[in-house]
């Protein structure tokens, strides 16, 4: 059970349809494959997603500090040193996604040596999770054809609409059209990714009080301390933080300064070991949880729904587990199926992932 080798593999992989958000868009999947193998023969793997508009990271800049910082830190550590890692990895500042992918790979390595399911050690509460669609700008009447198209194919009914854009009219406009063109059954709520101003959010939410949203994420910047907390003060739905509270720490700052109600956690940045604290820390506040996406691929997914379907109240709400389907392909041999608007955990030990060498020589960009 002793680590003896972590890769750090970049990969392009083209978007079908590039998504479009208030901090930036995303047209590939320019991710990092991590893979930490153990001396008795185990491999385990996981991604990590470069963000710069989010976390600064790049592609490169993800493998150097694995490479040259993170790979020798966790060598010659037992799988269940788990905590060891984690510290040693939190001596560097930074690199959420870098240190969450190395995190989450020697989880399934450690699923596998045990012969359990990485759901099943973290806490085992189910086996699935609802799944929620991210829809990126557009107009309304393509946003409301893809929303349909996703309810028609795959059964999904809770949708998260980017907004974040000026006029407030321009993204008002969308959610009365998803609003009216999908009945009041299916599930909405938006997220601003810091578009607006802490004033045009609170007009904005004013124009959509009978549109029943579930949640409001992000809408302004938490560097506009007291805007932001005047906003959150005057909204009668949950307030999400997403990437201003990616450490347990700044969740508790900004619940505690009045910023935020509900929390996003983010496996693709809490990694497992991290997101844990802040399920823990969720629980005892008392907020809500949801499972978000950091443009994930399929393997990001399928960390996402293993960690959310451990527990009662990271399961409780729609997870969202779909933006892979934007992808044009992927590394995972054996796709994941988003079925009757749910995602499964994968049977069997880890994460139960393999990865086709066929699409991984063909998309990396090492060689
Ligand atoms: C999200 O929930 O905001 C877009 C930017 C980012 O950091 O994550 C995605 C989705
Ligand atoms: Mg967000």
């Amino acid at each position: 059970m002793k680590i003896t080798r972590v890769d750090a593999i970049p990969f392009a992989i083209p978007y079908r349809k590039p998504l479009r958000f208030a901090s930036g868009e995303v047209h590939a999947a320019e991710h990092v494959l991590v893979r930490v193998h153990t001396d008795d023969g185990i491999v385990g793997i996981a991604e990590a997603p470069p963000r710069p508009f989010t976390y600064g990271e790049t592609q490169a800049g993800i493998v150097a500090v694995i490479e040259s910082i993170f790979a020798p830190q966790v060598v010659g550590l037992s799988l269940l040193d788990r905590e060891t890692a984690h510290t040693r990895l939190g001596r560097t500042v930074g690199n959420p996604t870098a240190k969450s992918a190395v995190d989450m790979a020697i989880w399934d390595a450690l699923g596998q040596s045990l012969d359990v399911s990485v759901t099943e050690l973290l806490g085992g509460y189910t086996d699935r999770m609802r799944v929620s669609h991210m829809l990126g700008f557009d107009e309304p009447a393509a946003m409301v054809a893809e929303a349909e198209k996703m309810r028609d194919a795959y059964g999904i009914t809770t949708f998260k609409v980017k907004v974040g854009r000026r006029p407030v009219s321009l993204d008002t406009a969308v959610v009365r059209a998803l609003r009216e063109g999908l009945g009041p059954a299916v599930e909405l709520y938006v997220d601003g990714n810091r578009g607006w101003t802490a004033a045009e959010s609170a007009r904005a939410m004013k124009e959509m009080a009978d549109l029943g949203l579930l949640f409001a994420e992000e809408l302004c910047p938490a560097d506009d301390v007291l805007g932001r907390r005047w906003l959150v003060g005057q909204l009668d739905v949950p307030f999400i933080a997403d990437e201003s509270a990616v450490t347990p720490a700044d969740v508790t700052r900004e619940v505690l300064g009045g910023s935020a109600t509900a929390v996003s956690i983010k496996t693709a940045r809490t990694g497992f070991t991290r997101s844990q604290r802040t399920h823990h820390l969720a629980e005892g506040l008392g907020l809500e949880v949801v499972m978000g996406n950091q443009i994930d691929g399929q393997l990001g997914s399928l960390c996402t729904v293993a960690f959310g379907a451990a527990y009662a109240l990271t399961s409780r709400r729609a997870g969202e587990l779909s933006n892979f389907l934007d992808m044009s392909d992927d590394l995972l041999a054996e796709p994941l199926c988003i079925a009757d608007g749910e995602l499964a955990v994968r049977p069997g030990a880890g994460l139960g992932a393999a990865i086709d060498p066929d699409k991984l020589r063909h998309y990396r960009r090492d060689r």
